[in-house]
């Protein structure tokens, strides 16, 4: 039987996830090594994620899991939420507030349901698909500045230092044709500032489904756009280019300036 998800069911996902967030300590948890010193997981991750999924399977039975930690992965369902427990687990293990937990829930048609919750900012992101937008309970919208006055989010590549160069090059052509630059260190956060309109572009060599799942359907219920490197939907299965903007023009300027640099994926 096909499940209908409604405002029903998000705003029990967002009461999970505020109680999740209980478990993001600010002191007193422990710091491990996944791939090496750059890739950190800490035990807060691990009872968020935890958390999360103990209470989703709760909520729909019969519903996967593509989860960050500890590949807890199952993709047999129809219905399959993609969790990442704290995105911007480096920022969160130096004590950096910028940190969020990012919960999306996808169908066939890609997310369908999300949620962004950063417990330092108290902001709880949320939309479902064809329903807008929201932070808190107040619908938000992307802003209208032009490519030109845009602030740009991005990153250089953290995991594969082979593509730094590439990153720098385009992040170098972007930052001098916009207004500045900023990273982060939370992809689904970031995706959320631009729902609500205070950056406007958006670049990643590769993230992966859980660090942007959530953070699309909130941007493209808040009026934004979002592709990887060939201009279709980023993968929710698999790692992805990630480049997004407030409009679809700014969105073309950043694909052109991507494919300048780069004919192919290297991945
Ligand atoms: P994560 O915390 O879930 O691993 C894009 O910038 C992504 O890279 C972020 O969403 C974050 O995801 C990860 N990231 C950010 N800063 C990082 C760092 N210093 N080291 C490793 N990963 C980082
Ligand atoms: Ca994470």
């Amino acid at each position: 039987m096909a499940l209908t998800i409604n405002s029903e069911t998000l705003e029990s996902v967002k009461s999970i996830v505020k109680e999740a967030s209980s478990l993001m300590v600010k002191s007193g948890y422990r710091i491990m090594e996944k791939d090496g010193a750059v890739n950190l997981v800490t035990s807060s991750d691990l009872a968020v994620q935890d958390f999360l999924t103990g209470k989703l399977s709760e909520l729909i039975p019969e519903s996967g899991f593509i989860c960050e930690e500890e590949d807890f992965r199952d993709t047999s369902k129809e219905l399959i939420w993609i969790i990442d427990p704290i995105d911007g687990t480096a920022n969160y293990a130096r004590g950096i507030e910028d940190c969020c937990i990012s919960v999306a829930l996808a169908d066939g048609k890609g997310p369908v349901l999300g949620v962004v919750y950063s417990p330092s900012r108290g902001e709880m992101y949320s939309a479902l698909r064809g329903c807008g937008a929201f932070l808190g309970d107040e619908p938000i919208h992307v802003s209208g500045r032009p490519f030109s006055n845009g602030l740009l989010c991005c990153a250089m590549s953290t995991y594969r230092k082979e593509f730094a160069k590439t990153c720098s090059d385009i992040i170098y052509d972007v930052h001098m044709k916009c207004n500045d630059t900023r990273r982060w260190g939370s992809a689904a956060l970031e995706l959320c500032l631009m729902a609500k309109g205070v950056v406007e572009l958006y670049f990643e060599m590769r993230l992966q489904p859980w660090d942007y799942a959530a953070g699309e359907v909130i941007l493209t219920e808040a009026g934004g756009c979002i592709a990887t490197f060939d201009g279709g939907a980023p993968s929710l299965y698999a790692p992805s280019m990630v480049v997004a903007a407030n409009c679809r023009e700014s969105l073309e300027e950043l694909l052109r300036t991507v494919h300048r640099h780069m004919d192919a994926l290297p991945y």
